[in-house]
């Protein structure tokens, strides 16, 4: 199933249950007094951020989301039955928009819950409009309406680290090597366009795939991948050794992240990494890290197969993310 990182559903928080007319019937005497009950607050609708970056994708075919109505108010003075609140998860760094009244929450910590529809109120019975003038009131009211909205909801991974760069510039092998993720690695862009998360000495790297798959073709997939690497607090950018002109994959890469929103891609820290060292002669790899290391100060060069540099890359990780 395709990754899903944008999604609009509708949502409805439950009505509340009518305030009834009831009256005592006590023994011989019709009317002894008013008896009505409230009509029960109609049920909420809640949100909750889960560690399940692939959920979106199970809530495309569903269209509506309904919490319980409240129940009617029942006699003897019984309130009616609260309406059952619904609960939808949604993957930790979702982003939602109501768009009925513009609010936007962001859903960050895992297990965080937030009422997003408020269920309409029960009304009033007969019992409650009992008073010292009108022992025998007639009157009740409606249940009000819950609160209902179309909710947009737009995914931004939350990682502290971004590994971007072409297709095939060998990051999802990279989170792989640092990591131990299992991501699936392909020599073909369009293999992997799901993004890989991996656990790295308590903090989280994600391969960003399709950053630049398609953007430049316009095929309009890397785009949207961007907004992906917003939160993250340092990008690692792979350049593949084995390619013709790495300075040039560099730079393409650098105009797309120029192009996002305000710019703020931009200004994130990052590290260069040279990828696949064991495809290049040493004396042309140092040539072409002289010229990154002009651009960048910090420039690491690596190869999946190279145990020791693999290792260097992860320490400085460790050092620089904490
Ligand atoms: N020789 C060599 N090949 C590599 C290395 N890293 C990745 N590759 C290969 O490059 C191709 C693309 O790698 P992948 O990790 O899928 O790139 P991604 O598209 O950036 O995620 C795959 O065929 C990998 O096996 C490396 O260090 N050395
Ligand atoms: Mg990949």
């Amino acid at each position: 199933m395709a990754f899903v990182d944008e999604l609009i559903i509708y949502a409805r928080a439950g009505r509340g249950g009518d305030g009834v007319v009831r009256w005592l019937h006590l023994k011989g005497k019709e009317f002894s007094g008013p008896a009505g009950g409230n009509g029960g607050d109609g049920g909420s609708v809640y949100l909750c951020a889960v560690r399940d970056i692939g959920l979106l994708a199970r809530y495309r075919g569903a269209k509506s989301f309904e919490a319980g109505d409240g129940g009617p108010g029942e006699s003897a003075s019984r309130d009616g039955a609260r309406g059952e609140d619904i609960i939808i998860d949604l993957p930790c760094g979702s982003m939602v928009r109501n768009r009925s009244t513009g609010e936007v929450f962001d859903l960050v910590l895992e297990g965080q819950k937030i009422m997003i529809l408020r269920g309409g109120r029960g009304g009033a019975g007969n019992a409650a409009f009992k008073s010292s003038v009108n022992r025998t009131p007639r009157q009740s009211t409606p249940g009000s309406p819950g609160e209902e909205a179309g909710l947009e909801i737009e995914l931004r991974l939350i990682a502290d680290c971004g590994i971007i760069g072409l297709p095939n510039a060998g990051k999802t092998s990279l989170l792989n090597a640092l990591t131990r993720a299992g991501g699936k690695v392909g020599a073909y862009p369009f293999t992997t366009l799901d993004p890989n998360l991996g656990a790295f000495f308590g903090h989280t790297l994600a391969d960003i795939p399709g950053l630049i798959e398609g953007a430049a073709e316009g095929k309009g997939l890397g785009f949207k991948f961007l907004r992906h690497i917003a939160r993250t607090k340092l990008l690692l950018h792979c350049v593949p050794l084995d390619s013709a002109d790495p300075v040039k994959d560099y730079t393409a890469v650098r105009a797309e992240l120029g192009q996002f929103e305000d710019g703020s891609l931009e200004q994130k820290p990052e590290i260069i990494v040279l990828t696949k060292s064991d495809t290049r002669e040493k004396k042309e790899i140092r040539q072409i890290a002289d010229k990154f290391r002009a651009i960048e100060k910090k420039v690491y060069v690596v190869s999946v197969l190279d145990d020791d540099s693999i290792k260097k890359l992860q320490d400085s990780l460790i050092s620089l993310l904490r």
